[in-house]
C-alpha cells in the first residue's frame, strides 16, 4: 500500500492519496511508515520540478497534500503522549524561505513528546529569533529551510544570536530538505536532524531527558 500511496501523492491524484492514507491508518500501518512514503512521493515530485515536468502548481498541491496526510496523522502520532513538559524549543523557517511542513511536523513531534514548542512560523528574521529568545527563554532553538539560500540565513541567524550574547544558552538545531552535516558546521549549529524523530532526540539530549 505504501508504494501505493507513494505514486498517488507523486502522480497528483489526491483524493486516491488520502483515501489511502486512510485505509492504511485503519489497518494499522505505523503513522510515521506513511510518513515515510508521503516523503519519498515529495522527493519524486521536486524531482520533476527540476527536470520541468512539473512546475509550481504541482509543488502547491503537493505541499497541500502532505498537509493534509499529516493532519489525518496527527491524532494517532497523539496517541502516547507525554504529558511532562521537559523543555522549550524555539523553531521558524529562516528569512527568505516558506516552506513550512517539515518544521510543522518537528513541531508537532516535539510537542506530544513533551516539549513546550514557539513557532514562529516562516520566513523568520535573524532579530526576530533573536527577540524571542529574549522572551520565551527556550533551551533549544530549531532553524529549518528548505532552499539553498537558507544555509547562509542560518548562518546568519546563528551569527547574530551570538552577536546578542545570547549563544551559550541555547543549543541550536538545524534541518530541513538538503540540510546536511556539512551545513551544520558551515552554519555553526550544533545537530543537524534528518528527521521529526532526529530532532526529538537531539532535543531530548540537550535537556537532560534519558
Ligand atoms: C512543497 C514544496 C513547496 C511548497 C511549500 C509549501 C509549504 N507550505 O511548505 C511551495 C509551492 C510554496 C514551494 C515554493 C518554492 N519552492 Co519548493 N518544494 C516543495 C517540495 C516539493 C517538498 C518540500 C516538503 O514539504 N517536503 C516534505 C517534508 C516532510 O520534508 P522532509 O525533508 O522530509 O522534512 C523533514 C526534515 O526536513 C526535518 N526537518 C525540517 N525542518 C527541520 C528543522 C529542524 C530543527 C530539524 C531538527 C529537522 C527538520 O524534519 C521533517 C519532518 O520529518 C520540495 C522538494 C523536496 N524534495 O523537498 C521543493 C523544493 C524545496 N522547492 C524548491 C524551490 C526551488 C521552490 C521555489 C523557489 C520555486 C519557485 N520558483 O518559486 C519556491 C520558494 C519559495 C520560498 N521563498 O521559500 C527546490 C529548492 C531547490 C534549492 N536547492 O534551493 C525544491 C528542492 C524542489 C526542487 N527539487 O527543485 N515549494
Amino acid at each position: 500500500m505504501s508504494d501505493e500511496l507513494v505514486h498517488a501523492i507523486a502522480d497528483m491524484r489526491e483524493e486516491e492519496a488520502l483515501k489511502l492514507v486512510k485505509e492504511m491508518v485503519q489497518s494499522g500501518v505505523e503513522p510515521m511508515a506513511i510518513l515515510d512514503a508521503a516523503r519519498d512521493a515529495m522527493a519524486i515530485v521536486g524531482q520533476r520540478f527540476e527536470e520541468g515536468a512539473y512546475f509550481l502548481p504541482e509543488l502547491l498541491l503537493a505541499g497541500e497534500m502532505l498537509s493534509q496526510v499529516a493532519d489525518i496523522l496527527k491524532p494517532e502520532l497523539a496517541k502516547q503522549p507525554e504529558i511532562k513538559r521537559h523543555g522549550k524549543v524555539l523553531i521558524g523557517t529562516v528569512k527568505g524561505d516558506i516552506h513550512d511542513i517539515g518544521k510543522n511536523i518537528v513541531t508537532f513531534m516535539l510537542d506530544v513528546n513533551g516539549f513546550e514548542v514557539l513557532d514562529l512560523g516562516v520566513d523568520v528574521s535573524p532579530d526576530k529569533f533573536v527577540e524571542a529568545i529574549r522572551d520565551f527563554q527556550p533551551q533549544v532553538v530549531g532553524l529549518s529551510g528548505f532552499l539553498t539560500l537558507a544555509f547562509d540565513t542560518m548562518k546568519e541567524t546563528i551569527k547574530t544570536i551570538e552577536t546578542a550574547g545570547l549563544r551559550d544558552g541555547v543549543k541550536i538545531m538545524i534541518g530541513g530538505g538538503q540540510v546536511s552535516e556539512e551545513i551544520r558546521k558551515y552554519a555553526g549549529a550544533d545537530g543537524y536532524g534528518k528527521d521529526a524523530m532526529a530532532g526529538v532526540t537531539l532535543a531530548r539530549k540537550w535537556v537532560g531527558v534519558e
